[in-house]
């Protein structure tokens, strides 16, 4: 260990979507996951409220990690695992993927040296570790180099970038084993109703008028609520064993998400808790998921949303909304999904982990 504090780690640092993390080679880093995980939570500083010793970001949406190698199986370029670094506790969590950072993977496998870029735009097909299923980013490359800048603008992100578009199919159950998991459109927990359903994101979908909020509350104002935020975490503790999750303690899944009308022109309104701080926007599996429920008669987001006529469901979020699109076959079940997100690489060099403690 003493030859990463010594050397440093190869390391880009990335946005992807309304998200940042620290992308590395899975060769790069030790093999065994809990060697692998002790240093990762040395280079962000963790655990401590402001990551100070570290370059994590002091808020769960700027702690996170992409590991890249050589794709495991033929239908795809790269393997992607995703790591929530705890920012207060010392945990690493891969029980979770995340689709913010997914959006960086493709330029990251190219600018890694991992995928060859074509001259133009470059498809890359991402093996997401975490849930198994395959996705697809297309990254701009003209020159067969990455290109970042563009005309693209995602809520949440200040300024316009290179558009990365993002192809998801077979993303049903993909942590619960099942849509719904408990094959209930709605569950009553604690006197709430609750969908437990995972699209790509376990999360558990409430109305925000059952906890007495208007559900357009600032991220600031719905942390400081402690009251609500421990009625919120007793229903996720349930929901967890009732999701197959287990015991979540120490998991960022589920997502408890309060849904409210839309304001915008959107689907639906929402508020994330991923699962302790407040989203400052949504997650991007997280926005399939909560659109997917819009769809689920029975459940406490289709209660609420304006469906749209098409195919497009924009999720409103604290900072603007997200555009899914949703494919559904004859039955209206959700067969594929897609976004629109960019990335930047930010910085490029090695990281220098702090000293054990
Ligand atoms: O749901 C945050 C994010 C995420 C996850 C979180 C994400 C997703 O916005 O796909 O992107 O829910 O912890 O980065």
């Amino acid at each position: 260990m003493e030859r990463y504090e010594a050397e440093g780690i190869p390391c880009l640092w990335m946005r992807g979507g309304t998200s940042k993390g620290a992308f590395f080679l899975a060769s790069d880093l030790p093999s065994d996951p809990e060697a692998r995980d002790e240093l990762l939570l040395r280079v962000m500083g963790s655990p401590d409220p402001r990551q100070i010793d570290g370059i994590g970001g002091a808020d769960p949406l700027c702690s996170k990690v992409a590991v890249l190698a050589p794709s495991s199986r033929l239908d795809a370029d790269v393997d992607y695992l995703f790591l929530q670094v705890f920012v207060d506790q010392t945990v690493v969590s891969d029980a979770q993927g995340c689709g913010n950072i997914l959006a960086a993977v493709g330029p990251a496998a190219i600018e890694m040296g991992l995928v060859p870029a074509e001259d133009g735009e470059t498809m890359v097909r991402i093996h997401m570790l975490n849930t198994g299923e395959v996705s697809a980013a297309t990254v701009q490359t003209p020159g067969r180099k990455v290109r970042y800048t563009g005309e693209a603008q995602i809520d949440g992100v200040p300024a316009n970038h290179a558009p990365i578009p993002l192809v998801f199919a077979g993303l049903a159950g993909s942590m619960c084993g099942a849509l719904l998991p408990t094959g209930r459109a709605v569950d009553e927990i604690n006197g709430i109703a609750c969908t437990l359903i995972d699209n790509g994101m376990p999360e558990v979908v409430m109305a925000a008028r059952d906890f007495g909020l208007t559900g357009y509350e600032s991220r600031e104002a719905l942390e400081a609520n402690e009251a609500v935020k421990a009625q919120i975490e007793a229903i996720r503790l349930i929901a967890g064993e009732m999701m197959d999750l287990g015991d979540v303690r120490e998991k960022s899944v589920p997502k408890m998400v309060l849904v409210s009308p839309p304001v915008q022109g959107g689907v639906i309104h929402t508020r994330s808790f991923i699962p302790h701080r407040c989203h400052a926007s949504i997650g991007v599996f997280a926005a399939v998921t909560t659109a997917t429920a819009c769809t689920i008669p029975g459940s406490p987001a289709h209660a609420l949303a304006e469906l749209p006529r098409g195919n497009i469901f924009a999720v409103e979020h604290p900072t603007g909304a997200a555009d899914v699109v949703l494919d559904r076959d004859d039955c209206g079940t959700v067969i594929s999904a897609g976004t629109l997100r960019t990335a930047r690489k930010l910085f490029e060099g090695r990281v220098f982990p702090a000293p054990e403690r």
